[in-house]
């Protein structure tokens, strides 16, 4: 496969400052779809069984909200878990164009999608959603576009980057259209912690396959036995931050570009951001959204919030 010299500029560039890091775009290659997959069934992730608990329990109400005919957009769909819920519900829909980077992955969860939802029009786009990229026009003609963004992706992202994203689903969304996003929550530290050191180690292995992942499609040379997994929550930042521990002092190598790193050094490969209500709806008020409805589960840990445009 030939290596994309954006990417790995990008990843150079990562690994060059002072801080050490990896866009966490490189987790997903087939395996590591397959590894946030498990991660979704752990007992200790309670961010996929508290936000199905919110779509299952306030469907109509949200189903009202998106109207008939609409286009569902969603981003980072993976396996569309979450969307089964709304495609089971929404009576007509123009179209399900699910964006991904993963694209084996994303063509074979599209594919599923097709058989079970014979009479949606789903149409798969394989891309980096940071970057521009063309939408596919639909068979009929939508109403409205709803972008979809579950998971709380959204806390994947830095503070401006995360508005930029959300300038981005602004633009998408279009004049009648609206956001509808999976947003975690501001909790007792220790139960975050625990989401993200699950005790089967899924979130490690998931961790250090970008290090795979790297050493495969970018001409890297990582030994992944050399580093470890560490996630922390940073309650003044209010985010878990994910890295990789290097274990010894050691050298490796991405292309043609060598680092060393010292025994105990970072590379920082995730935020994991958690919000507040009222922090997340000045984000969203930054790129042009008002958040217009906001459902939570029970215990408060997750919500769903649906934004229009201000
Ligand atoms: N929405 C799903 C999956 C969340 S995991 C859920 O809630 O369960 C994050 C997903 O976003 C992955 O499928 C990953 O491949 C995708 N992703 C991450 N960064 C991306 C990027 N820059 N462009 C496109 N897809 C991306
Ligand atoms: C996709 N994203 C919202 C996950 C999260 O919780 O931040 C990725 C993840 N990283 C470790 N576990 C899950």
């Amino acid at each position: 496969m030939a290596v994309n010299s954006a990417e790995l500029s990008q990843i150079v560039d990562g690994l060059s400052g002072d801080v050490k890091k990896i866009s966490p775009k490189y987790f997903y290659d087939e395996r590591g779809s397959q590894l946030f997959d498990e991660i979704t069934r752990l007992p200790e992730y309670y961010l996929t069984g508290a936000e199905l608990a919110i779509m299952r329990d306030n469907i109509d109400e949200i189903c009202t909200l998106v109207g008939k005919r609409a286009s569902l957009i969603e981003f980072g769909s993976g396996s569309s878990l979450k969307t089964r819920v709304l495609l089971e519900h929404l009576s007509e829909l123009a179209a399900y164009v699910p964006v991904d980077i993963s694209k084996q992955h994303l063509y074979a969860a599209g594919a599923q999608i097709r058989d079970e939802f014979p009479h949606i029009d789903v149409q798969p786009v394989v891309a980096d959603f940071t970057q521009p990229f063309q939408l596919p026009s639909p068979a009929v003609m939508p109403v409205r576009n709803i972008v979809y963004f579950p998971g709380s992706t959204i806390g994947n992202f830095e503070y401006d980057a995360a508005i930029e994203l959300l300038r981005v689903m602004h633009h998408e969304a279009g004049e009648d259209g609206a956001l509808l996003i999976g947003v975690d929550l501001q909790k007792d530290p220790a139960l975050i912690e625990r989401a993200y050191n699950d005790s089967a180690g899924v979130t490690a292995e998931f961790n250090l396959n970008m290090l795979r992942h790297l050493n495969r499609d970018y001409g890297a040379n990582f030994d992944v036995t050399e580093f470890a997994h560490s996630a922390n929550y940073d309650q003044d930042n209010g985010r878990v931050v994910i890295e990789l521990i290097s274990k010894a002092k050691q050298t490796f190598a991405v292309g043609n570009t060598e680092f060393e790193l010292a025994d105990g050094e970072a590379i920082l490969t995730e935020y994991s951001h958690k919000y507040t209500l009222d922090g997340f709806a000045a984000m969203a008020g930054q790129a042009g959204f008002r958040v217009a409805k906001v459902w939570m589960d029970a215990e408060r840990l997750f919500s769903v919030q649906y934004c229009v445009r201000l």
